[in-house]
């Protein structure tokens, strides 16, 4: 019998960790000690696979992701439709329909997609088109180009066959007449409001693909695009180390290029706990960081199918499915330990 190795964070706490009030409504949320459970074949680390992951608390679309996966789909396939579940959703209000508007009332999408050989494809600033991610993923495979932005890309979207849909729904544009009355822009993110999601797969031939898609901050500048779209900020997948996928002030992240940096602090040596450490570390040790007033999270995993993921503020988490478990994992962060 093969000898099970259970990997565990090196800043396992276990405790002290409140959830924040999205993550309230996650009855089976658990810490990282308690994921130290999930074993990981040292010796064969393909036991461990397929393997989907993504921000978040959501298990409907990584139950999709994994679907795709059991049934012998790429993870490419697995995180584009994953991401899908997530963007049709319209209680979600940080991504596809049913998103927040900017401050002028209009839902603009941000998403990308990045496959194993490298490619990529992104939409920013995206309107009218609920599967962003899908029309990323039409970038890549069908242009000679990487983004596409406004209405070129909503041009290209109607072309390629996507329907025009209103993103703003009822729920959607209350919350936004409400916000109105103050007008008060902060760029500050309440940990509670993100479900932007990013999702990463590895499939049964050990294949890694990662996908991103978003409405962006609430109420934030007409024409802002945030770190989601950016391949290297957002999201970066290297099939021979690993990939990584950004959350929360998208701004924070393209100033680090954060999802680059954890792959290649993987490529170093570093594990994907330790990797999505360091790149938060990078963002608060910045000097005059306002980090307390900012949240952002990384998730990540390597070829061997181990996965790390750390944010600065508590309420962070993120879903994974593997050996058959889909669950919701409370990160550690930075400053609670
Ligand atoms: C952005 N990073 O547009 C996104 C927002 C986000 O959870 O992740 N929200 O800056």
């Amino acid at each position: 019998m093969k000898r099970r190795n259970f990997i565990k964070n090196a800043t396992l706490t276990g405790t002290g960790l409140a959830l924040g009030s999205t993550l309230a409504s996650c009855m089976d949320i658990v810490t990282n000690k308690e994921s130290a459970t999930l074993a990981i074949d040292e010796n064969t680390s393909k036991a461990a696979l397929p393997l989907v992951i993504a921000t978040w608390n959501v298990k409907n679309s990584t139950a999709k992701a994994w679907e795709v996966l059991q049934n012998g789909g790429s993870a490419l396939d697995a995180v584009e439709q994953g991401c899908m579940v997530e963007e049709a959703d319209e209680t979600g209000q940080s991504v596809g329909k049913g998103g927040l508007p900017d401050r002028d009332g209009h839902v603009t999408l941000d998403a990308c997609i990045m496959d194993k050989h490298g490619n990529c494809g992104s939409v920013v600033f995206l309107e009218n088109v609920v599967h962003a991610v899908s029309v990323a993923r039409k970038v890549m495979e069908d242009t000679p180009h990487v983004m596409l932005a406004g209405k070129g890309a909503e041009e290209f979207a109607y072309e390629k066959g996507f329907p025009k849909e209103n993103l703003l729904t009822e729920a959607s544009k209350k919350a936004w007449e409400e916000w109105k009355k103050t007008s008060e822009y902060k760029p500050i993110i309440n940990i509670e409001n993100h479900d932007t999601i990013g999702m990463l797969a590895i499939d049964k031939n050990g294949d890694i693909s990662g996908a991103c898609t978003t409405s962006g901050l609430a109420y934030k500048m007409h024409g802002r695009v945030g770190d989601s779209p950016i391949i290297g900020s957002g999201l970066f997948v290297d099939n021979e180390i690993g990939a990584c996928v950004a959350t929360g002030l998208g701004e924070e992240v393209v100033k680090t290029v954060g999802s680059f940096l954890v792959v290649e602090l993987m490529r170093q040596g570093k594990s994907p706990q330790e990797a999505c450490e360091e790149a938060i570390k990078r963002i608060v040790s910045k000097p005059n960081s306002n980090y307390r007033d900012f949240q952002v999270g990384y998730i990540a995993v390597n070829k061997k199918g181990e996965t790390g993921y750390y944010a600065i503020h508590k309420g962070f988490s993120m879903t994974k499915y593997q050996d058959g478990i889909n669950e919701n994992l409370e990160a550690t962060n930075y400053l609670n330990g």
